[in-house]
């Protein structure tokens, strides 16, 4: 936080900060944001959603999650910065006025809050939450394997002590639960789900827990085509698109196909910025030109499921 008490878009920010920032956002446009919590974590930290748009509940709405992996720090950087391009340039800009004329976004600026705040206390590079686990020394789950998508069935991360544990249960993790409760009882207003990681430049698709391609999958392909492009033509960054276990590698127990089995058609995740060089310590001077290109690769996703 600067002295003059201004939140840098351009900068990350610590859990607390984050706290401020979202009260900050509803305080001054109460009538288009207001934050919802959704649950609370292992650690007893508050899950928040922000809603953007409309009053109205039963409005076609894009869910966003940022955050579910603690050490990729431009994933909820990326969320800050949607939030308040969405709602500086309603009335504005054509595109972000009739998109929320039409629609609501629910954005959960950090979903592994407990992970995220032992990142930026103790360990920069921890990725699961921070949950204790039964027998074994070894914290935390991590949450993109811990949904009800073909839980547990390849590859098997039934070993709490690693990277990737999957959790004991689906939806054994509070921070979970919380998130898939909320989608539950938002599904018939949900058009889309967008999950954000880092790093690798890509946009993923279903599935990952099998190598069958989703009905959809011409559809899909066709958005993440255009989405692609569109992100590209700010500062022609490369990325690559396709189902997450041909284009990355095999997972079960992810959001995204969780989400996509439960009747969401369309489902996305991002893998930020960059391809390696810094991977997950992306520098600060690369927060904005992350947050403007995908910004456009977005809002391609939303006018589509604007005019479908
Ligand atoms: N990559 C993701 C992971 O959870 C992913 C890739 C995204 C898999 C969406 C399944 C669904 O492994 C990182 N960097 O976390
Ligand atoms: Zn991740």
């Amino acid at each position: 936080e600067d002295s003059s008490d201004r939140h840098s878009y351009e900068k990350y920010h610590n859990w607390e900060q984050i706290v401020a920032w979202t009260e900050k956002m509803v305080n001054k446009r109460p009538e288009m944001v207001s934050r919802i919590k959704i649950g609370s974590t292992a650690e007893d930290n508050p899950l928040y959603v922000l809603k953007i748009g409309k009053e109205d509940e039963s409005r076609n709405s894009i869910f966003m999650d940022c955050g579910i992996h603690a050490r990729e720090w431009v994933s909820p950087a990326f969320c800050q910065w949607f939030v308040y391009q969405a709602t500086k340039s309603y009335g504005k800009n054509k595109i972000m006025t009739k998109l929320l004329d039409k629609m609501n976004f629910y954005v959960l600026p950090v979903f592994n809050v407990d992970g995220y705040i032992w990142s930026w206390t103790k360990n920069r590079m921890w990725r699961k939450n921070r949950s204790k686990n039964q027998n074994s020394k070894c914290i935390g789950t991590d949450l993109n394997r811990n949904f009800n998508a073909s839980w547990d069935s390849s590859p098997q991360t039934s070993n709490p002590c690693e990277e990737t544990y999957r959790g004991h249960a689906p939806e054994s993790e509070k921070e979970t639960k919380a998130v898939t409760d909320f989608i539950r009882g938002h599904l018939k207003s949900i058009k889309a789900y967008i999950t954000f990681h880092s790093y690798s430049q890509m946009l993923l698709f279903p599935y990952g827990y099998t190598s069958k391609l989703p009905f959809n999958h011409e559809d899909l392909a066709k958005i993440a085509k255009l989405s692609t492009d569109a992100l590209s033509t700010r500062y022609e960054t490369r990325y690559i698109y396709g189902p997450i276990q041909s284009t990355i590698y095999r997972t079960s127990g992810s959001s995204l196909d969780w989400a996509f089995d439960l009747g969401i058609k369309h489902t996305f995740a991002f893998e930020l910025r960059d391809k390696g060089k810094f991977g997950f310590l992306l520098p600060e001077s690369q927060i904005k030109p992350t947050c403007k290109e995908t910004m456009l690769a977005v809002k391609v996703i939303a006018k589509y499921i604007l005019k479908n």
